[in-house]
């Protein structure tokens, strides 16, 4: 079959450019009625009947039945096993990916995840006390959709967190496990795993079974089922996020190789048809260059069907003005990931101020970050770059306010608190301080 990837034109000149801008860019992610009360009878079925209800759902969805939830549960013998077994090259990469991003996630925690305080004029004690969590629910897709690297990306930073008890669950159709997932857990430092998935998996987690534990949080990527699943046992448990389909957007002033821009453009199309691959340049001859790579290398994609899908469906290939427009329009999108394709990348990178993850200069493609530069590629999507970060070492732990109040410090804040506790009318309150003035 040949595919061909045409990418929607647009040219800020154009007097149309807000409205097809628009439009192109447009995703709602609907909910399903169907899905929603699917998720929601499993849950309950779960929350009900625990293991039980665990092993019908897994025989009836992933072909795969169990004596017992115990019987689904992949050993640390098995884990390592999955690692050792490894085809050298395998071994080395999955090992220098986890190291690195072992590092990263390392700086992070000391830079942003340590308990600090400082003492007031009356000697008063104030600060943040930072504590991991102490269980946490790792979910890793099966299917076509099973990322090593997503189990590397998840696990890591809450091992690194300090996080003690790191469950995964991984759906496993047919029992055939994917050796590589398990490696991955096995580098991680996964505490215990299971072969199940979908909603009665994220269920499993939350309310805890008979054999599964009860956890404090769940992260992940998963299909439409688990994220409904995770949406609803929000508040029980924390989540992560809801992540949408891939998305990059590359700014590209025309310096780089047009075929390593296009194959940028292909990365993160080849995850899903409804995957979204943006190019803003100012140069048109340049963008008409990327187009010709297109079409030059798409033939050569296994996965070319996907790829042209997504393009035809969501990409687009915008003419600015200038450099400096482009960088106010990726400001607008707020890509998952941006790649700045400059050989002046630190010019527009203070400039770029919306996106889950920047990629600067023509080397650092953006699937460099995918698998081992080091930082997290579990990313906000659809736009939520405007007030979400990376998956991090943070989302790991949690803070508790520490205060200690001197005796002279009782003094000077009684009054205040009075003052204010009389106004809500909360007497209780207002006679807790006043009794501690001398
Ligand atoms: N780009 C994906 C992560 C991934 N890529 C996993 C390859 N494997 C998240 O946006
Ligand atoms: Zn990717």
């Amino acid at each position: 079959m040949n595919f061909q990837a045409r990418p929607l034109r647009l040219s800020t000149t154009q007097t149309d450019f807000e409205a097809e801008f628009h439009k192109r860019l447009h995703w709602s992610a609907e909910t399903d009625d169907e899905i929603e009360q699917r998720v929601a009878d499993i849950l309950k079925d779960v929350q009900q009947e625990g293991d039980a209800a665990v092993l019908r759902y897994t025989e009836r969805f992933d072909a795969l039945p169990a004596p017992s939830v115990a019987a689904l549960e992949l050993t640390q013998a098995e884990l390592e096993a999955a690692f050792d077994a490894l085809e050298p090259v395998q071994r080395h990469a999955l090992e220098v990916a986890a190291a690195r991003i072992r590092s990263y996630h390392q700086a992070q925690k000391q830079a942003s995840g340590q308990s600090w305080s400082y003492r007031d004029e009356d000697g008063s004690l104030l600060g943040q006390k930072v504590t991991p969590l102490d269980r946490v629910g790792i979910y890793v897709p099966g299917g076509k959709a099973a990322y090593p690297s997503s189990v590397l990306m998840n696990a890591i930073p809450a091992n690194v967190a300090g996080v003690e008890d790191i469950i995964m669950v991984v759906p496993t159709p047919r029992g055939e496990k994917n050796q590589l997932v398990l490696a991955a857990a096995y580098v991680a430092g996964v505490s215990r795993a299971f072969t199940i998935g979908g909603a009665q998996a994220v269920g499993a987690l939350a309310y805890g079974t008979a054999t599964i534990p009860k956890v404090d949080k769940i992260t992940g990527p998963g299909n439409a089922y688990v994220a409904s699943a995770k949406k609803r046992v929000f508040g029980l448990v924390g989540i992560d996020m809801i992540a949408g389909p891939s998305e990059i957007l590359v700014l590209a002033d025309g310096t780089t190789p047009p075929d390593w821009v296009a194959m940028d453009l292909f990365s993160q199309a080849e995850h899903d048809e409804l995957a979204q691959s943006i190019l803003l340049c100012p140069d048109a001859a340049y963008i008409e260059a990327v187009q010709e790579a297109i079409d030059r290398l798409l033939p050569t994609m296994p996965r070319a069907e996907i790829i042209a899908k997504s393009l035809n469906g969501r990409g687009a290939l915008i003419q600015t003005r200038s450099m400096q427009e482009a960088c106010e329009i990726s400001n607008r999108i707020a890509p998952e990931h941006l790649e700045v394709s400059s050989d002046e990348p630190h010019r527009w990178e203070p400039v770029l101020r919306h996106a889950g993850a920047i990629f600067l200069g023509a080397y650092t493609s953006e699937s460099l970050g995918d698998y081992c530069a080091g930082p997290n590629h579990v990313l906000p999507t659809s736009g939520t770059a405007r007030f979400s970060s990376p998956l991090s070492v943070m989302d790991f732990q949690k803070r508790s306010s520490i205060i200690e109040v001197s005796a002279a410090g009782a003094q000077k804040l009684g009054p205040i608190a009075n003052v204010l506790a009389q106004g809500e009318g909360l007497q209780a309150h207002g006679q807790a301080a006043v009794m501690r003035l001398r």
